[in-house]
């Protein structure tokens, strides 16, 4: 049985069963393609394979980079099938069309060119993370090798389910193993969630904790500094059905307005909240997430309720105003240029450059709303009410996260709201958007035994417009609506 600990090493197998249990026929005859692909471009077979897999998170949206749980279950996979050979880092996919090779020099000092967005990068993104974490650790790396590569994902793309860290996880595990170099699953987690972060989006830990702490069966609530995962043992019967919008978030607008925008609106909002609360500038610029500002927060409003989400939200009224504030507005409570706070930060100072204003409030009230869903949604899975009561509260907790990243957070999309509506009205008990946003895919909370009558309503209210505008076949449609089987954590596979 796979194991999921921060302190376990990254488990490795001879056989394809602990990793695909009942679905290891389809795994078999999906690795002898990858090994025909890697046979066909480099003459022998691989040494070994490494595979992560993306995630849906059933909630907890935007609160990761904030410090705070989310609550995500592994799903579908990226292999890495790697071997040792020639002089430099040849990446290969299978599917060649879409993803053309890519070849690196092996020296781990090497910059990520993210003006060029390849996905190639992905790859040399996890191979100085590999580095970098050995020299952090004051370890003596070994020599680089060359390696060749050949990559097949599973996991959806440009979607919310986070093939980015599949990719990156099974490449830094591929990576390690040919070098001989052994971390633990904490280690990789935390070191492949800084390294993602080259190809340009500032993001939180959530992908990568789950992609190499997930396990079959059940969804984790994972923690950060340092990453750690607990079990969450869904109700019997519950099955969350994942919907593609077939709106693809555009990486580039991610980069400098949508994502990186939101995490720059956090640390202003608990730099304002921070001054507000009595810090002196000095003080309020060097804090960065919302969770720190909590016990300042919590020393204001003295009482039993003083460090609670209802505080917060409370001091988070009080304290900021409605509407935009400006760059002039933020410079001058703060005293320093906020080119001066990102000094240094180039994927941030890209953002300052294409933003003049900045929503404070409502992004901060998201926030601390939405990291409050995360434990209940865990609470309401472990307590002992009758499943029905206890799909309902999940339901109830899914639409209010639904709700607060569009109308607060603005992450959500005309395809997303839409999308939530007809699942709402095909039966689903609790529909949201997962992931970033701003298009890409939903996650429904459905009965198990409502499943298929769910997918088939979905597909007759939300895809056979697009079939019929000709922007999806009706034979792909089973790649774009599913219901998600939680999947194990990321691995290695020595197969024979
Ligand atoms: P997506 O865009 O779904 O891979 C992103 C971040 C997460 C988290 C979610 C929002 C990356 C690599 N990951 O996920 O860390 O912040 O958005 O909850 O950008
Ligand atoms: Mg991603």
């Amino acid at each position: 049985m796979p194991t999921g600990g921060a302190g376990d090493p990254i488990n490795v197998y001879t056989e394809l069963e602990p990793v695909y249990g009942d679905a290891t026929e389809t795994a078999r005859r999906r690795y002898e393609t990858i090994k025909a692909a890697f046979v066909e471009r480099f003459g022998s077979p691989p040494e070994a394979y490494a595979r992560s897999p993306g995630r849906v998170n059933l909630i907890g949206e935007h609160i990761d980079y904030e410090g705070y749980g989310v609550l995500p279950m592994a799903l579908a996979d990226t292999v890495v099938a790697v071997r040792r050979g020639g002089d430099q880092l040849v990446v290969c996919n299978v599917d060649a069309a879409k993803y053309p090779e890519k070849a690196f020099s092996v020296d781990p000092a090497q910059e990520v060119d993210v003006g060029k967005h390849n996905w190639g990068n992905y790859f040399l993104a996890a191979y100085k993370g590999v580095f970098e974490h050995l020299a952090e650790k004051g370890q003596q790396a070994p020599a680089p090798v060359g390696l060749q590569i050949m990559v097949h994902g599973t996991v959806p793309t440009g979607g919310g389910l986070s093939s980015s860290a599949a990719i990156v996880c099974a490449s830094a595990m591929a990576v390690m193993r040919m070098h001989g170099i052994e971390f633990t699953k904490g280690e990789v987690a935390e070191f492949t969630a800084r390294a993602e972060r080259y190809v340009g989006v500032t993001s939180g830990g959530m992908d990568q904790a789950i992609s190499i702490m997930g396990m079959p069966g059940i969804a984790k609530l994972v923690d950060f500094n340092p990453v750690r995962a607990s079990d969450v043992v869904l109700p019997e019967g519950a099955v969350f059905v994942v919907a593609n919008s077939l709106a693809i978030s555009n990486k580039a607008e991610s980069a400098t307005k949508h994502y990186n925008l939101r995490v720059v609106e956090c640390r202003l909002a608990s730099a304002a909240l921070a001054l507000a609360l009595g810090q002196s500038r000095e003080e309020a610029r060097s804090i960065i997430t919302l969770k720190e500002v909590e016990p300042l927060i919590e020393a204001m409003y003295s009482g039993p309720k003083a460090s609670t989400s209802g505080a917060q939200l409370a001091a988070v009224q009080e304290l900021l105003h409605d509407g935009a504030y400006s760059t002039g507005e933020i410079e001058e409570l703060l005293g320093l240029k906020l080119t001066d706070l990102y000094e240094g930060n180039a994927s941030t100072l890209r953002v300052l450059g294409a933003n003049d204003a900045f929503e404070l409030k409502k992004r901060a009230l998201h926030v601390y709303a939405e990291k409050q869903r995360v434990p209940e949604f865990r609470d309401v899975c472990n307590s002992g009410a009758p499943v029905d009561e206890k799909m309902s509260k999940l339901g109830q907790l899914m639409d209010e996260s639904h709700a607060s990243c569009r109308d607060l957070y603005e992450c959500s999309s005309v395809e997303l709201d839409a999308l939530v509506q007809v699942n709402k009205a095909a039966g689903a008990i609790g529909s949201r958007l997962t992931g970033a946003g701003w298009g890409g895919c939903t996650v429904s909370l459905v009965r198990q035994q409502d499943v298929d009558a769910f997918i088939e309503k979905v597909k007759e209210g939300y895809f056979q417009g697009l079939v019929a505008a000709g922007r999806v076949q009706a034979e792909e449609l089973g790649e774009h609506i599913f219901a998600s089987k939680p999947a194990a954590g990321g691995a290695v596979l020595n197969l024979k």
